[in-house]
């Protein structure tokens, strides 16, 4: 009797520490998985409300088993140096730049060379048709470390200095311009007759007050969410390129989930792209109406000057690889 007593006591108290096992459990599995997001801009950029959007699609197709944190204001480091840690699967997600990015995949100059895109549309008929979904693809399938998932937009980037107004190409001789770590961009400003920069874009603004370069080049809204165009007056809306901004995953932190969460983030991001759209359209107008205001020395070049810009780009188009000119002749015969 006293043995089935003892019985029935050690059963229980197996039974309920199996119990209390599997709430455990349970409760892990319930806890959501948090996955990190790196973003160069601070927290009202369009890039930046484009991530947000992407995170909460994908919160809400989840119901809310994977939320993404953005960190946004380059809290988790500069963009090169956080490319490197998605590629690690330190960081899960980032949006940067093409520019940056193709320091690393230098078949992405195909879609950065300057004057390529004849327009914003022209742009994004190439980005949401079949050449730059190939892009996004062949991330993966050259296993670089990265998953592609998205393209925002950045507009046009043009040159900006403190210390004279640039009508023509040749103004540029001589002046000590910033520009992203990418091969292609230091190439463009040695063939305008400039002296390129390179370095981080947080570094730009103490640079351009300090002296130590004279001028950088970028978009209206980067031009005036940094303050650069309170230290370098001059700006001149050449558009010598349209970079546009990615969003890519780490392939480390993909492959830890499953196969449907991975397509639900791939749509999530690609479903972000019209809100980030809607978002820069807005903020690029206001940008450049707040510098306007401001008094700052806007010049607009004759299509003259504009064709000489062009002009000194030819030597950059005819040192392509064979891969990048073919892209280049599909991307211009895109309607
Ligand atoms: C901006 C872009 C950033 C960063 C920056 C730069 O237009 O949105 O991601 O690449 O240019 O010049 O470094």
């Amino acid at each position: 009797m006293k043995k089935i007593g003892l019985l029935c006591l050690v059963l229980l108290i197996a039974g309920s520490f199996i119990g209390i096992m599997a709430a455990g459990r349970e409760a892990v599995t319930d806890a959501p998985i948090v996955l990190r997001l790196a973003e160069t801009h601070s927290q009202d950029y369009p890039t930046t409300q484009g991530n947000y959007e992407f995170a909460r699609l994908v919160e809400e197709r989840t119901n809310g088993r994977i939320k993404i944190e953005v960190y946004h204001s380059s809290q988790l480091g500069e963009e090169r140096a956080v490319l490197e840690q998605v590629q690690f699967g330190a960081i899960d997600f980032t949006r940067v730049s093409i520019s940056p990015l193709s320091a690393f995949v230098p078949e992405f100059d195909a879609l950065q060379m300057p004057f390529l895109y004849r327009s914003g549309d022209h742009m994004w008929r190439v980005l949401e048709g079949e050449i730059g979904r190939e892009f996004l693809s062949s991330l993966e399938e050259n296993e670089s470390g990265f998953i592609g998932l998205c393209y925002y937009d950045a507009g046009a980037r043009n040159l900006y200095n403190s210390r004279r107004e640039i009508k023509t190409v040749e103004d540029v001789r001589g002046l000590k311009i910033r520009v992203q770590e990418a091969p292609l961009m230091m190439r463009l400003i040695e063939l305008m007759g400039g002296v390129p920069t390179p370095m981080p874009f947080g570094d730009v603004y103490s640079a351009l007050q300090t002296g130590v370069i004279d001028g950088a080049e970028n978009n209206w809204p980067s031009y005036y969410s940094t303050s650069h165009y309170e230290v370098a007056k001059y700006f001149t809306q050449n558009g010598h390129t349209m970079v546009p901004e990615i969003t890519v995953a780490s392939s480390i932190s993909m492959a830890k989930l499953s196969e449907a969460d991975q397509e639900i983030i791939r749509q999530a991001a690609w479903d972000s792209m019209e809100f980030q759209k809607e978002k820069w359209a807005a903020f690029e107008a206001e940008a450049e109406q707040i510098i306007r205001d401001a008094g700052n020395i806007i010049t607009i070049p004759t299509p003259e000057a504009i064709a000489g810009f062009q002009k000194a780009m030819e030597p950059l188009y005819a040192a392509q690889p064979a891969y990048v000119q073919d892209v280049i002749a599909r991307i211009q015969a895109v309607d």
